[in-house]
């Protein structure tokens, strides 16, 4: 069976008229840098990279030693191209601006560096996530309220997995396409067209740990899902919750499913557990681009106009109804 490569696949996107070559280069390095991220991963404990950097990101939270390689593995791939404006990472907490000996080109890059950091050191799944907008008119370097664009105005998103095998998922807006890294030949392979997301799912992902933390809405919802045949929805219902976002919401992609990190009493005060600009917009719209829903429960998160680069918001994404089901619970509250 003859193999198409991501390389051809953008192409075919360019020759269609939905991307535009600077786009194309810049979905390419990311999937280089993505490679360069999976070697640093795969080798773990042999190459020295696992446990705590020392250092603390702007959120406060210690950093892992992959976390900050991944960070410089993207800054640095990205930066010479001539296809960015500038780029924003969960790691940093300013804009980074493209050094002034490259070009600039008229994109601005978001990233997850190494998202579900908590399962770097027990050698569980861990991805990376990254959003694509178009850096507005202007004189000027990118200043922060130049990425602050709500999601719908996304050009392009995607996440790699690094599981037993690594995957980059993407969406340019035409369908959610998977491809699966040929780690031998070094390039990906398109194995995953048009993803979508089922309507219906039996299977939910929620940390219960916070359950007593929960908004009512949040908490009838998951009741009703434990409750399982013996109760209002008349079936059983099952959970899986990696702690890698990139892991469930692969899951979902595949299979189905409601994903939700809804806020709560412990994390009202920031507003949520993920960020809006690197993990709810980027997985909003490949799940809606699936044909599934992702919502803060109060409002679509494609909507949701940002007042700062690292806010965090409430997140509930996957099959359609479950996430109807969950906003109607909100709206009745
Ligand atoms: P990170 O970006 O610091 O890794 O945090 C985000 C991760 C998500 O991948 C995951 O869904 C969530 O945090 C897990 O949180 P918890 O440990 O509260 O279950
Ligand atoms: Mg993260």
């Amino acid at each position: 069976m003859r193999r198409v490569s991501l390389t051809q696949f953008l192409i075919e996107q360019q020759r269609a008229g939905r991307i535009t070559a600077d786009l194309r280069l810049l979905l390419e390095v990311v999937a280089r840098a993505v490679k360069a991220i999976r070697v640093n991963v795969s080798r773990g404990a042999l190459a020295g990279v696992l446990g705590e950097a020392g250092t603390d990101n702007v959120q406060g939270e210690a950093q892992k030693k992959l976390d900050v390689i991944a960070n410089e593995i993207l800054l640095q791939a990205n930066e010479w191209g001539g296809h960015l404006a500038g780029m924003a990472s969960e790691e940093v907490e300013t804009v980074c601006q493209i050094p002034f000996d490259y070009p600039k080109g008229g994109y601005l890059l978001l990233f997850d560096p190494l998202d579900g950091s908590s399962n770097i050191d027990i050698n569980v799944s861990v991805g990376s996530i990254f959003s694509v907008l178009s850096n507005p008119p202007g004189p000027t370097e990118p200043s922060e309220e130049s990425f602050l664009q709500a999601g719908v105005l996304q050009k392009a998103a995607g996440y790699a997995l690094y599981g037993p095998s690594t995957m980059l998922v993407l969406t340019v807006g035409n369908g959610v396409h998977g491809f699966t890294l040929d780690t031998e030949m070094g390039s990906f392979i398109y194995t995953n067209p048009f993803m979508t997301v089922p309507v219906d799912t039996r299977e939910y992902a929620i940390n219960c740990s916070n359950a007593r933390f929960w908004e009512e809405p949040v908490k009838r919802y998951v009741g009703e899902l434990q409750e399982g045949r013996d109760g209002p929805r008349g079936e059983d219902f099952n959970m899986r919750w990696v702690a890698s976002m990139v892991a469930d919401v692969h899951r979902v992609l595949t299979r189905g499913g409601i994903f939700m990190y809804p806020v709560d009493e412990k994390i009202r005060a920031q507003g949520g557990k993920l960020r809006l600009m690197y993990e709810a917009n980027p997985m909003a719209l490949l799940v809606e681009q699936a044909g599934g829903a992702a919502s803060t429960g109060r409002e679509r998160i494609l909507e949701v106009q940002p007042v700062k680069l690292h806010q965090r918001v409430p997140v509930i994404l996957g099959s359609k109804h479950e996430v109807e089901r969950v906003v109607a619970y909100h709206a009745e509250a």
